[in-house]
């Protein structure tokens, strides 16, 4: 079973996380990892934090000469932010300053019901764990997971589709054109939406206010049967849903045409179906998924996330020490991150699709993973 936990605070000392369960043999480019965590530092709108750290994975164990070995695989990104908190986030107890603890709660973050049920007086010790820090984490173990789908073609890509009020207009996209996000700042694939976007940050930076945004996250070279009807836990685009609504900030989630088919009719809604070489679709708005298995069409999903809710201009709030009210706390933040979200998602998406090949098409070697592939790709092509 390929499992993961990791753990670290925004401002601690460093992020740490455990893989297990990959098989052996698997090639590991330290440079890719490294160059997919850059990819998650970029987009224009986001704040001081980012001109701070330069993420780079140091690999602590479960990797020798470039290759898996079947053990644990530890990985640690530290924080260079860590210099600048050391006495904040000290280890050892140490007298606290009044003035830096954190006592009024910012409306959309995890300050009022994480201090409460935490039973903490100072809400740094909630904050700093629910920070988007923590996804650096996840894309070094989703670039791992990455490396492991290359072995069978699958790939994974992104690009923003929405930010503010500013959307692109709906059009069914060819895979190799979403490479063309890498090149924008703000991940978008209209350079017209991207002027309009970029003035949007800087209106909302002004103000300052943050903005959210929907991205969307394309699975390429998927093979059919990956998940299953057979139980509710079991089904892809569920599993693929929990992913995603658990990335910070995510408010909604939809796979193919969405909510969309919600005013379509069924004539429309369902992809018919073709032979030639193999089975083929007119359309995806399944999104890839139907039921809750693969059906061999690219996987498309989207996710909405919402504005930062660490604002320069505070919202109300109140003193948890005196019940007055007062302006949340003011914290030093991003205006935008949709376009770093959207390559979070894609590896914690690349995260998802790993676990299930692993479940379809098992082993503790890359080989015989590929060999049982293989097996069942022949199989699929006799039908
Ligand atoms: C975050 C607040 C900002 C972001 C951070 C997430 O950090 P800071 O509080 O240090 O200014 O930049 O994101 C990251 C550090 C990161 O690596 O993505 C928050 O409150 O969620």
């Amino acid at each position: 079973m390929l499992r993961f936990l990791n753990s670290g605070e925004s401002h601690g000392k460093g992020l740490v996380a455990i893989i297990e369960g990959l098989p052996s043999n698997i090639n590991i480019d330290i440079d890719y990892i490294n160059s997919e965590l850059a990819r998650r530092q970029k987009g224009y709108g986001r704040g001081g934090r980012m001109k701070i750290e330069t993420d780079k994975v140091e690999i602590l164990s479960g990797i020798r000469h470039g290759k898996t070995l079947g053990s644990p695989i530890t990985i640690l990104i530290k924080n260079k932010d860590w210099e600048n908190w050391k006495d904040i986030m000290s280890i050892e107890k140490k007298d606290m300053d009044e003035s830096s603890i954190v006592t009024r709660p910012r409306p959309g973050h995890v300050d009022l019901a994480g201090a409460i049920k935490y039973n903490h007086r100072d809400i740094r010790n909630v904050l700093e764990r629910a920070s988007a820090r923590e996804t650096a984490t996840r894309v070094a173990i989703g670039s791992i997971a990455k490396e492991f789908l290359k072995e069978f073609d699958i790939e994974i890509l992104s690009h923003v589709i929405q930010i503010g009020c500013y959307r692109e207009k709906c059009k069914e996209i060819k895979f190799e054109t979403l490479r063309l996000a890498e090149k924008s700042p703000v991940r978008v694939l209209d350079r017209e939406l991207e002027n309009k976007i970029i003035s949007e940050i800087d209106r909302a930076k002004k103000q300052g206010d943050t903005l959210g945004g929907v991205f969307e996250i394309h699975v390429h070279n998927l093979p059919i049967g990956l998940g299953s009807h057979q139980n509710w836990d079991r089904k892809l685009d569920g599993k693929i849903a929990q992913i995603l609504m658990a990335q910070q900030g995510i408010k909604g989630v939809e796979i193919g045409a969405g909510f969309e088919t919600a005013n379509m009719l069924g004539s429309k809604v369902h992809d018919e179906i073709y032979y030639e070489n193999n089975y083929k679709r007119t359309s995806n708005n399944a999104g890839g998924v139907e039921s809750g298995i693969s059906n061999g069409e690219d996987m498309v999903v989207r996710a909405a996330m919402k504005p930062i809710p660490s604002l320069v201009k505070p919202l109300k709030s109140v003193n948890m020490e005196t019940k007055e009210e007062f302006e949340a706390q003011k914290e030093r933040s991003d205006v935008c991150a949709v376009p770093a979200a959207s390559v979070v998602a894609e590896h914690l998406i690349a995260w998802v699709i790993a676990k299930e090949m692993l479940i379809k098409f098992g082993g503790d070697d890359i080989k015989e993973v590929k060999r049982n592939y293989n097996e069942y790709m022949k199989y699929v092509s006799s039908r």
